[in-house]
């Protein structure tokens, strides 16, 4: 085990990247696809599940914990590795982008943002320095830097400003993380989808020095086609010998596009909320368990992908999700994050062969296809 933070590029081919984040907690092979344990869980999922399916790090949320059951009652019990029985690396968002999505009253200042819990209505603060705070107590390995990002679409005033702000946030939230061995401050880029603010972001960031880099700011409701647009030179804006983190993102395709244009981490959802409301990522395509033209298929969903699912029936699945049992939540989301991380499995060898178009053009050839 190495007590520092570091990456090393193993392999690329075109701009996609291949390598290893190594931290004490562990070694993540990237491109990573971090499932979002929220609450302190992936739901429907124990742990030793969640690493089943292949994933070397999970992300956690500061906004969540702060507020539930609080980051100071989590370090009081060991930190948030201990508190959830996972022992393997934890990246935390910062708060910012969930307080902008969730919480009720906010207001925004250059100090930091004020708001109101989602949860019970208290009113809380968060500041670049009460992040950092919160996610030493919380025992993060990758802290996220304190930053504000504009739903877009959004002017060009709105959002160079917001920008700006996050990157004295940015320098702000480095100097309140310090030195601490072993664990990460990511900066993250903003700046919408105008490359002369990206550039911007990123001379900001390159400054002040961070242990890895992500984009932000992006899966807003922009669409596919813009934010390829944005990945067509955001990732070139960012160190080559540090990793790159695209925040929040995302389908299938998302993820391969994003990878080819030189992304190394990600983080989603989607494969886990899929799971408990019947949507189903399969090689050819999605399916959605809930129809009834599964009702009596004896066949399994994709034999391919090595989960438990593929134990029980089309018919199986499509009953235990109608009747709200419990289990439906738990094999789609298993299945649903065994598929994901496959997918990334698979572009790292491409990616190491050297055969990563190839392999891209089999992913789209077998989505074309439609279900079995
Ligand atoms: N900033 C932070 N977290 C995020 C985002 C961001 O821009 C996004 C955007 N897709 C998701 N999560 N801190």
């Amino acid at each position: 085990m190495t007590s520092r933070f570091s990456f090393e590029l193993k392999a690329t081919d075109g701009k996609a990247r291949t390598g290893v984040i190594s931290t004490p907690r562990g070694e993540i092979r990237t491109p990573a696809f971090m499932p979002v344990g929220t609450a302190a869980t992936v739901k429907a999922m124990m742990p030793e599940s969640v690493r089943a399916t292949g994933a070397d790090i999970l992300l956690g949320n500061t906004y969540h914990l702060m507020l539930r059951p609080t980051a100071e009652r989590i370090d009081r019990l060991g930190g948030l590795h201990k508190f959830m029985n996972w022992e393997r690396p934890i990246l935390t968002d910062s708060g910012g982008f969930q307080v902008m999505s969730l919480a009720g009253l906010r207001k925004l200042t250059e100090k930091g943002v004020t708001f109101q819990s989602h949860i019970d209505g208290s009113k809380h603060e968060l500041t670049p320095e009460r992040s950092m705070e919160i996610q030493k107590l919380l025992g993060s390995d990758i802290v996220m830097c304190f930053d504000e990002c504009p739903a877009l679409p959004a002017d060009r005033d709105r959002i160079v400003e917001s920008m700006r702000m996050s990157m004295r946030w940015a320098q702000r939230s480095k100097d309140a993380f310090g030195d601490r061995p072993g664990h990460a401050l990511f900066g993250i880029q903003q700046g919408g989808l105008e490359q002369d603010f990206r550039e911007e972001s990123a001379k900001a960031l390159r400054d002040i020095e961070f242990d890895g880099y992500a984009i932000g700011g992006l899966a807003v409701g922009e669409g596919q086609e813009a934010m390829f647009k944005v990945l067509d030179f955001a990732p070139d804006q960012l160190p080559v010998n540090k990793p790159r983190y695209l925040m929040g993102v995302g389908k299938p395709d998302d993820i391969v596009g994003a990878v080819k244009r030189g992304v190394d981490m990600m983080d989603c959802v989607l494969p886990s909320r899929s799971g408990r409301t019947g949507q189903v990522f399969t090689k050819r395509g999605v399916v959605n368990i809930k129809n009834a033209r599964h009702a009596d298929d004896p066949r399994p969903l994709d034999e391919s992908v090595d989960s438990p699912a593929r134990n029980y029936s089309r018919a199986y699945l499509h009953h235990v999700f109608r009747s709200n049992e419990m289990i439906a939540g738990m094999l789609l989301t298993w299945h649903n994050l065994r598929y994901f991380q496959d997918i990334m499995n698979e572009m790292r060898h491409a990616i190491a062969a050297g055969t990563f178009d190839a392999w891209e053009e089999e992913f789209h050839a077998m989505r074309a296809l439609g279900d079995i």
